[in-house]
């Protein structure tokens, strides 16, 4: 039986996107908390192998003491062997870290587009992949190719998009997949894990990447621990377990705040999310409010998003409709009538914008008529 993880897409030293820049340099130090954590966990845990499916710096920011951080991991734990391939962001080029660092001699870089392998023969594992040579790929190395040797265990390390025939990122069907003949292909690429599936007698997928850096990547991250056990016979016996190392994550809410009449109503119902949610103090939260509100509450989202407790961070989104009482403000005599009957069609059949504007453009009528300050966003 071998022992490996799988991961990818670290982006290492890569910029986050948070409103906060002293909490964007926060998560910069954690992204390398995040990997250093997977490290530890492969060496007490022993694994035999990493696969690492590309994207592991963004090359533009790819620093000499981030390399000199994961030689370091790497040669920490000699008897794992990491297997790289660089993919669209971190290609080996002649002036790439890849090529111009010194690693230790238990890192193994593919570096050339071509399909090649790596053998373990101590261990009867040979590891096969290949390298983006500059920022995009469009064809895929190992279609119509198979392994070497049938009767080891064959695994392939890659950067691809799977199931886009157009890909500009090293294009990969499933068909691809299926007539490989590896017993398990670890995929990189796409940041958000789309599990481990199998085709045919190959175990396939995105490991998504160590920390979420925005909300497009929502949720835990982190590795793929896989056993893998191949008998005489050929058959393939597998445990496979997603592992979470990030130490944040992003998540979206959409919460309908009809019936509320303050902020403070607005707000102990974003509470209560929270505490539903089991969102933490590791939590990045947008949290979108929809639905009707009276249109004499002027909603400002920096202001409720001070209020709220228990997060890392979180972003109000105000996407509700100022609707409430609507009954006796559309026969309101005054200006007020005309001017909520006036917006009412762009605030109910607009497009998204329009209705924002109208509802918006509502709240400042109203709060000027009022003789209230206009809703602060500052
Ligand atoms: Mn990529």
């Amino acid at each position: 039986m071998i022992k490996f993880l799988h991961c990818a897409d670290l982006h290492l030293d890569s910029p986050f996107s948070l409103d906060d820049p002293q909490k964007a340099e926060q998560r910069r130090a954690e992204l390398r908390g995040a990997f250093t954590s997977m490290m530890l966990f492969a060496k007490t845990e022993g694994v035999d192998l990493m696969l690492m499916a590309g994207d592991l710096f963004d090359c533009d920011y790819a620093g000499r003491d981030t390399a000199a951080l994961m030689a370091r991991e790497f040669a920490s734990n000699p008897k794992c062997r990491f297997i790289i391939a660089p993919g669209n962001h971190d290609p080996y080029t002649p002036e790439s870290i890849w090529a111009r660092f010194q690693f230790p001699e238990n890192v193994y870089i593919f570096d050339t587009d071509k399909l090649s392998y790596f053998s373990f023969d101590d261990i009867g594992v040979d590891v096969y992949g290949y390298a983006f040579v500059g920022p995009s790929m469009q064809q895929c190395p190992f279609a119509g190719k198979r392994p070497k040797n049938p009767e080891r265990i064959n695994l392939l390390c890659a950067h691809g998009e799977l199931g886009v025939p157009i890909s500009q990122y090293c294009p990969i069907t499933l068909d691809d997949v299926e007539k490989s003949g590896f017993d398990y292909i670890a995929l990189g690429h796409k940041h958000n894990t789309t599990g481990i599936d199998r085709v045919g007698n190959t175990y396939y997928g995105y490991s998504g990447c160590l920390e979420g850096r925005d909300f497009g990547e929502t949720g835990h991250k982190g590795a793929i621990l896989v056993k893998l056990e191949k008998t005489e016979a050929g058959e393939l016996h597998a445990e496979i377990r997603g592992l979470r190392f990030s130490k944040r994550r992003y998540e979206i809410a959409r919460l309908n705040v009809t019936g509320c009449m303050t902020d403070r109503d607005i707000v102990s119902r974003i509470q209560k999310i929270i505490i539903e949610n089991r969102y933490g103090p590791d939590t990045a939260l947008r949290c979108i409010l929809e639905g009707e509100l009276p249109p004499q509450l002027s909603i400002s989202e920096k202001r409720l998003a001070r209020s709220v407790q228990g997060l890392f961070s979180i972003e109000i989104v105000d996407n509700t409709v100022p609707m409430a009482g609507a009954e006796t403000l559309s026969e309101d005599p005054t200006i007020r009538g005309a001017v909520y009957n006036a917006l009412l069609p762009k605030m109910l059949e607009g497009t998204p914008e329009e209705r924002e504007t109208a509802a918006r453009a509502l709240r400042m009528i109203f709060d000027a008529l009022a003789g209230r300050p206009l809703a602060d966003d500052a």
